[in-house]
């Protein structure tokens, strides 16, 4: 039998098996965060010359580590709780399968603990993409194995709740649209994940040495639909935070429903094909085909986001004026929540998002600009700018409203909370725009030592360049204080804060 309870401040109708579920995920999401903000505090202070602080291999190993944690471990943990949110609690029904959700958490936990003792241990120092014939230990890639059949497994649950709910009056003829993105997010999370198995298991029996070896051109265009492909979950759950977060903080609701559904599968049908980008400037396709797929069908997906992009803000809009903010063009804007930190984080994650993120995944995702940036670190500030700016900025401001709703507490020290946001989004628009500038430059991305400063002949800065990887470094010192404080704020609220009854 479930128990329900309802929730006073969302109204949700929410049973024990899904406030626990939630709850797991998300402290595992901040506990995995805390680790790869703190890697990424060390890396980028490397990659700032005048600092220069960590020594060649661990400068690789912890670049390596700050990728898995930060982009699948913190990312996945959290989209694995927003299942569990919007398959049931948002429906009203219960979670009909907790026992499953518990085997993918467990799944998941093993996977990134294996993964993080093996590089932690040297054995794995193959960066995030894991290219062949680079050689990771095989437990690494059991690790990734282990984490991906468990978030297989835990977006397989959300189709399993949802057609239940509906038997149980769930919802009627469509879900709303938080749990819609989902669907989105975990029928793209299925396919991503089926090619990971495609080519991590081969990679896993290459390392091993039962398998002689691996096409490295084969690997990179499997790898992208894994890699590519999983930033389309990323993104569709981003979407769906704002949707959720506009309704729950001020009521809004999309003023055309269908239009923003269609977006969302304008996601599912073209992401996939757009995930060659990654491969533009790999000698093995044809020009032909790199065209289409990423001239053509990449705009149809980020016609997807255009249209959230206006959507949300419409709905925002609508709402505040029908709280009486009616005075002008902008009196709604000006009288919008910029306090609630759940509410600036959706704000700063719609600008960011489309204008550090999107507008240069367009121009980077373009043959021709592509081949001068390519392996630069402005690739590296274009990331940041969508999974950063955008995702991990949106999951922070949803982190605050999932503290009172399931974990029914109240935050604490409101003054620092309503200002975090800001300071993350401040940080990490200066590291993306430093990473991009320095990049227009030619600096690389993935590279120690770019003076080569202990060498007979090495060379000292292009000032211009030196002021950029500047930028980039007060940036991520700036983005993680606020990093550091969201996981304080989170952390203490979860243990600390005031319970809210009910
Ligand atoms: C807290 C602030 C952060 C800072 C200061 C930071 C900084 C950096 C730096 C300096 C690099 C290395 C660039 C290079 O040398 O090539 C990097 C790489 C990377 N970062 Fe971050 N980052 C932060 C947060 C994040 C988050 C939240 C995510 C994911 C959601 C993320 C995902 C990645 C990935 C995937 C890489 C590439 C790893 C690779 O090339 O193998 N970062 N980051
Ligand atoms: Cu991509």
């Amino acid at each position: 039998m479930a128990i329900f309870r309802t929730d006073p401040l969302s109204g949700l109708k929410i049973d024990s098996q899904t406030d626990h579920l939630v709850r797991w995920n998300v402290i595992a999401a901040l506990a995995t965060f805390a680790v790869g903000g703190l890697l990424g505090l060390l890396v980028v202070l490397t990659r700032w010359p005048s600092v220069h602080l960590l020594p060649l291999d661990y400068y690789y190993r912890f670049l390596t580590l700050h990728g898995i944690d930060a982009l699948l471990a913190w990312i996945i943990f959290f989209e694995v709780a927003l299942v569990h949110f919007t398959s049931a609690a948002l429906l009203g029904t219960r979670s009909y399968v907790p026992w499953l959700g518990w085997i993918a958490f467990a799944l998941m936990l093993i996977g990134g603990a294996l993964i993080n003792v093996i590089v932690l241990m040297g054995r794995a120092d193959v960066m995030f993409t894991s290219y062949v014939p680079l050689k990771a230990d095989p437990i690494y890639y059991l690790g990734v194995i282990l984490f991906a059949v468990g978030a297989l497994l835990g977006f397989i649950i959300f189709f399993i709740n949802v057609a239940l709910s509906k038997r149980d009056g769930g919802y009627k003829r469509t879900l709303p649209l938080g749990s819609f993105g989902m669907l989105a997010a975990s029928i793209i999370a299925v396919l991503t994940l089926l090619h990971g198995a495609a080519i991590m298991i081969p990679t896993l029996l290459w390392s091993m040495g039962i398998i002689g070896d691996i096409d490295p051109a084969a690997y990179r265009l499997v790898f992208w639909g894994l890699g590519h492909s999983s930033q389309q979950i990323n993104v569709s759950a981003m979407v769906a935070v704002w949707y959720m977060t506009s309704y729950f903080v001020l009521g809004g609701k999309p003023l055309n429903e269908k239009l923003s559904r269609t977006a969302f599968v304008l996601y599912i049908l073209f992401i996939n094909i757009a995930s060659e980008h990654h491969l533009l400037v790999d000698p093995a396709l044809s020009n032909w085909h790199k065209v289409v797929n990423t001239s053509y069908m990449m705009h149809l997906a980020v016609l997807a986001s255009m249209i959230h992009a206006f959507a949300v803000p419409a709905s925002m809009e609508v709402a505040l004026r029908k709280q009486g903010h009616t005075r002008g063009l902008f009196e709604w804007l000006k009288k919008a929540p910029w306090g609630n930190p759940a509410f600036s984080a959706i704000a700063i994650s719609i600008l960011l998002f489309g204008f550090l993120g999107g507008i240069t995944g367009v121009i980077f995702g373009t043959e021709q600009f592509n081949i001068i940036r390519h392996n630069t670190i402005a690739i590296t500030g274009h990331f940041h700018g969508t999974v950063v700016a955008g995702t991990t900025v949106a999951f922070m401001g949803f982190t605050y409203l999932i503290v009172n709703y399931v974990f029914r507490r109240e935050l604490i020290w409101k003054g620092f909370a309503s200002v975090q946001p800001y300071i993350y989004g401040v940080g990490i628009a200066l590291l993306s725009i430093g990473m991009m500038s320095a990049g227009s430059f030619g600096v690389p991305r993935r590279h120690y030592d770019i003076t080569f400063s202990g060498a007979p002949f090495s060379f000292s800065f292009d000032p211009s360049i030196d002021l950029f990887l500047s930028m980039m470094g007060v940036g991520g010192v700036l983005a993680v204080t606020g990093g550091a404080l969201y996981i304080a704020l989170s952390f203490g609220s979860i243990i600390w804060g005031k319970k809210i009854p009910g």
